[in-house]
């Protein structure tokens, strides 16, 4: 049975109203199996940069010390913001390890180029090893183990970034064994699978801080993510970026987010 790991980090997002990322890793937990699920006791003050290009590092090296402490096989980790997904590979062993990052963002900014210095926009490219060195991935993941599915609000200055990485765009969903196909071409024996859920269509989800259109269904992804643990052995998982203004909205989006936790639980 799969482990929970709640961590209600909000200190990595851009957002104005980043707190929501907390109402939103509650929600998720309230629905989750109790004996199974785990809150991550995480810090609620912003924290500070501490001199670096990345805002409120001293709150996510706390947090990430302690996801640390709590990771164990194949542990189910809800966000918080995507950045998450940073402390938990951090902390797992990356031999033969790949890496699908589902978002509609494909978070590959560096300090220099990130327009808000927020640290889930540069989250993918911390753990290819790239960016502010005290938490950047060592050793990384590479590239060529790296599969971006879903993402369609590129900043120029990711373009770059890019190259060397498997990308699956919404469409290539519709075939639901693509992304097993293109994980197991990288040759990995495991998979972590993070699924920011702004890269479903708003129209399946709402609940996000930066709505991007024409995203996935939560039928489709779901559908490729189970095809790909077929495949491939999980890891472990993230759902990140849930982020309702009210309880009703929570409500609302609930049932997408489960079929999600469903497919890599
Ligand atoms: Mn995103």
């Amino acid at each position: 049975m799969a482990r929970f790991l709640v961590v209600p980090q909000w200190q990595g997002s851009p957002s104005a109203r980043a707190m929501l990322l907390i109402d939103g890793a509650s929600a998720i937990a309230g629905d989750l199996p109790r004996a199974a699920t785990s809150m991550l006791d995480a810090p609620v003050e912003a924290g500070d940069s501490l001199g670096t290009g990345v805002r409120r590092v001293s709150s996510l090296q706390q947090v990430r010390s302690l996801v640390a402490k709590e990771m164990s096989p194949e542990t189910i980790v809800i966000g918080g913001d995507c950045s998450v997904s940073v402390a938990a590979l951090d902390a797992i062993d990356r031999d033969d390890l790949a890496v699908v990052w589902c978002d509609a963002h494909p978070d590959l900014h560096t300090p220099e180029s990130s327009p808000s210095g927020a640290f889930s926009g540069m989250a993918l490219r911390a753990i290819l090893g790239e960016g502010e060195p005290q938490l950047v991935l060592s050793p990384p993941v590479s590239r060529a183990r790296t599969v971006v599915v879903g993402a369609r609000a590129i900043d120029d200055d990711e373009n770059d970034a890019l190259a060397g990485l498997t990308r699956l765009g919404v469409d290539d969903l519709a075939d639901v064994n693509a992304l097993a196909d293109a994980v197991a071409a990288t040759g990995a024996r495991r998979v972590w699978v993070h699924i920011d859920v702004d890269v479903l269509d708003p129209a399946e989800l709402s609940a996000v801080s930066e709505a991007a259109p024409f995203g996935t269904t939560a039928a489709a992804l779901s559908a490729a993510v189970r095809a790909l643990r077929e495949r491939v052995p999980l890891a472990g998982a993230t759902i990140a970026g849930f982020a309702p203004r009210s309880p009703i909205d929570a409500v609302d989006d609930l049932g997408t987010i489960l079929r999600l936790v469903a497919a890599v639980a």
